[in-house]
């Protein structure tokens, strides 16, 4: 699986990593665990995000290593680049964010990890398993592959990214290699209670309090199988809160017996609303996801749409009550 990739990253000294909008740990971890490893190497990484890294997962990177775009900063760097790793972000260029466009014009050669179903000509050459349940198994994978070791701040990194993906080990790519590779990483020093509290236990009073608001106006269509909600920017205001404080939100409808598929909305500005998708693993839902330019897994799915939150709510509701029938 990976012949191709160690020769490049062995014959070269200056990488740039980055990820998809919005790193989640599958992706800041991914990153953090493969710059450690490279720079064991001697190589220099300058890993670059278009998102800042949000509030919960700051503690994966206390070395404040990984960067938020700015064109300014990072343009010579992306420029003078001999290797871009993706990771985590499949699809296109446009899925990094505004860093896309400048990692595309590089000359770097550029490559992509990653678990995800999505296409992947964007860049040279790439390592897809969809059979991993997150990245970070991959990147381990990798590691081993190469001889590296698994340190303690890597595998903090990589057990964050795979107990996030994985929804903490129950969805359907968790696999007893999944386990085998968390063993190794809790032997490695990962500290389970430590790192639940850190990503799970830091929300906002105004976000919890939100989340009521928000239980309180699921719906449901298809006799019970769909769960559909949404939320709006006075919402979050009212609440104090900005969008990325709604973390898991969009998985809420499914803990009601009897739905299959979760929708959920929320609106970004008056013409954009972003959407959601949950299945419970007996309905794909990455296609309609792909109907709106986005995608994901078969059974978590998102994408961005312009229109109004109302309108694209009942839109979507009405795709996946098709899909059922
Ligand atoms: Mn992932």
């Amino acid at each position: 699986m990976w012949q191709k990739i160690i020769p490049i990253i062995e014959n070269n000294e200056r990488f740039v990593l980055s990820s998809h909008m919005n790193p989640d740990c599958d992706a800041l971890g991914s990153e953090l665990a493969l710059a450690e490893h490279l720079r064991k190497l001697g190589k220099t990484v300058t890993v670059i995000n278009t998102d800042p890294v949000a509030s919960n997962f700051r503690f994966l990177d206390p070395k404040q290593r990984i960067n938020q775009y700015s064109e300014n900063r990072h343009t010579r760097i992306i420029k003078k680049a001999d290797v871009i790793i993706v990771l985590d972000a499949s699809g296109s260029w446009k899925r990094l964010g505004i860093i896309g466009k400048s990692l595309e014009k590089a000359e770097a050669v550029k490559l992509c990890i990653d678990h995800h179903p999505d296409p992947t000509d964007f860049v040279d050459l790439a390592v897809v398993d969809t059979d991993a349940s997150a990245t970070g198994e991959l990147i381990y994978d990798l590691i081993l592959t190469m001889g590296g070791t698994i340190s303690k701040t890597i595998a903090q990194a990589l057990y964050a990214a795979i107990i996030t993906d994985t929804g903490n080990f129950r969805f359907p790519k968790t696999s007893p290699r999944t386990h085998q590779i968390t063993a190794e990483l809790l032997t490695a020093g990962a500290d389970p209670m430590a790192i639940y509290r850190q990503i799970y236990e830091q929300n906002l009073l105004g976000a919890i309090q939100a989340q009521g608001h928000i239980m309180e106006s699921i719906r449901v269509a298809a006799d019970g199988q769909i769960a559909f909600y949404g939320v709006t920017q006075a919402t979050l205001n009212q609440f104090g809160i900005k969008s990325a404080d709604l973390d898991g939100v969009a998985s809420l409808g499914q803990m009601i017996g009897g739905v299959r598929v979760t929708v959920f909305c929320m609106e970004l500005s008056q013409e954009r609303t972003k959407i959601s998708l949950r299945s419970d693993g007996t309905v794909t839902i990455n296609t309609i996801a792909a109907e709106y330019g986005g995608g994901g897994h078969p059974s978590a799915a998102g994408a961005i749409s312009e229109g109004l939150l109302a309108d694209v709510l009942a839109e979507v509701v009405g795709k996946v009550e098709r899909l059922l029938t």
